[in-house]
């Protein structure tokens, strides 16, 4: 059997890398601040952590595991946004409470499977 056979963990999607800045909080728009973010797609959330790359090494403490934030992707929309910035392969997903991210990569492969796996959490969370 699996190791969630009784299926009370949620399952791990995907995790990995991508640029990422909050660009409206509540539908009021903010300014950009682009910054590499680990992004970790787990049941029904999309969680982000910081970059660990970005960290210096005193900054290495358990408790920096803690997510920066993280995103319910009931009832999101996800929508390819390059007209939204000057970087390729940029897309936006927007909470049911107004905030919107961008998140980008420099690989296409990358961002393409990013946003199809997306789509799919929220194709599936809108059937339930
Ligand atoms: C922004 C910064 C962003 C850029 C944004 C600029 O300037 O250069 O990277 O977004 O463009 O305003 P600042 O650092 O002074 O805030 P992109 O990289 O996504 O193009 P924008 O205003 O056209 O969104």
């Amino acid at each position: 059997s699996s190791p969630d056979s009784d299926g009370c963990t949620p399952e791990l999607e995907k995790a990995g890398l991508l640029n990422k800045t909050k660009i409206a909080e509540g539908g009021r728009k903010l300014r950009k601040n682009w910054s590499p973010s680990w992004v970790v797609l787990v049941g029904n959330s999309l969680v982000f952590f910081k970059d660990p790359k970005s960290q210096t090494p005193s900054s290495w403490k358990p408790g920096n595991s803690r997510p920066e934030s993280s995103v319910d992707l009931r009832g999101a929309q996800l929508h390819w946004a390059n007209d939204l910035s000057s970087k390729k392969n940029v897309f936006k997903l927007r909470t049911v409470t107004g905030n919107e991210f961008l998140l980008q990569s420099e690989t296409d492969s990358l961002i393409k499977e990013w946003y199809s796996t997306i789509q799919n959490v929220i194709d599936r969370l809108d059937r339930e």
